[in-house]
């Protein structure tokens, strides 16, 4: 079920639990500002999700609250995770989903990194 975005951060979510340590992961990169590990259920050969350390309910919780280094770390971590895994130079696919509207399901700030085959025009 989408979540409400506008909800107070609850910590017992999947990714913050996984950032506790609690529930494994089959991560790929973590660094002081993020943590990128598979998705369980991937929509393509490659699909990652790179997650921030601190407790944000989505990118609109993230971008009016977050200071600008943890903002800036989040996104260099992006960007490291899709060089390190080899899609830059064939292209891929970099989604968030927000709140009902765009079928956000786990209320910890996540982005999707998808790769390895060709998408469509809009949306994987
Ligand atoms: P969404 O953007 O909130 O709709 O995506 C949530 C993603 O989290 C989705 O792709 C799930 O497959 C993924 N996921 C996961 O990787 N591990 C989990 O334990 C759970 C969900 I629950």
């Amino acid at each position: 079920m989408p979540i409400d975005a506008t909800l107070p951060y609850d910590d017992t979510n999947i990714f913050a639990r996984i950032l506790r340590g609690e529930i494994p992961a089959n991560t790929v990169y973590e660094d002081d500002h993020a943590l990128a590990f598979h998705d369980i259920n991937p929509q393509a050969p490659i699909h990652i999700l790179v997650i921030p350390k601190g407790s944000y309910v989505s990118w609109d919780d993230f971008s009016a609250k977050a200071d600008d280094a943890t903002i800036a770390g989040f996104v260099r971590a992006v960007g490291h995770v899709a060089r390190e895994n080899g899609l830059v130079a064939p292209g891929y696919r970099l989604l968030a989903n927000i709140g009902g509207h765009g079928h956000q399901e786990v209320p910890h700030l996540h982005v999707h990194l998808f790769g390895g085959r060709q998408f469509g025009a809009m949306l994987p």
